[in-house]
């Protein structure tokens, strides 16, 4: 099992990230994330021992913040299309880095997976809040990745 840690936005935020998804799926191909995986990685863990990641995400004294949506782009190296803030916030990264984001923390919420370059539709402005992350464990299966959520860890 592989872990990270990540932020679940509002039911309301992941329907409209959802619809937008399908929007630019018309010209750039791809597969959409589900809304109910929709999520911004902290920190992704990878083959981690889960009670020292407890751990670290007990001993965590942050406020908790937000951050808006503003921007949407197309990665070529792993032909993503995804969505975030126009710069990562400094209070996200800081909480990227005392979770163990150990690769340059860059916020971003992947919503369409093995897509091709096309013009992305506006994005809606949207607000993320960020009040709590959730630490969780991915399996691998023929169906894609499974998500559990392990702890649930509230921010100050
Ligand atoms: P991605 O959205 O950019 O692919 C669960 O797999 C989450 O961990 C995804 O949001 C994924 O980011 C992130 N992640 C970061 N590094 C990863 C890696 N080396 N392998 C798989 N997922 C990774």
């Amino acid at each position: 099992m592989r872990l990270f840690f990540a932020s679940w936005p509002p039911a309301g935020v992941a329907s409209a990230l959802s619809a937008w998804a399908q929007a630019a799926r018309r010209d750039c191909g791809g597969r959409a994330t589900r809304p109910d995986r929709i999520h911004l990685t902290l920190a992704f863990l990878g083959d981690a021992d889960p009670d020292e990641a407890r751990a670290t995400a007990a001993a965590v004294r942050l406020p908790g913040c937000a951050f808006a949506i503003e921007q949407a782009r197309y990665w070529v190296h792993n032909r993503i299309v995804w969505v975030g803030p126009a710069e990562t916030p400094a209070e996200l990264s800081a909480l990227a880095e005392v979770l163990g984001e150990e690769r340059g923390f860059a916020a971003h919420v992947t919503l369409l997976r093995k897509a091709r370059p096309a013009a992305l539709p506006p994005v809606p402005a949207l607000e993320w809040p960020v009040p709590e992350f959730v630490l969780v464990g991915s399996r691998l299966s023929a169906e894609g990745p499974s998500y559990e959520v392990l702890g649930r860890y509230a921010l100050g």
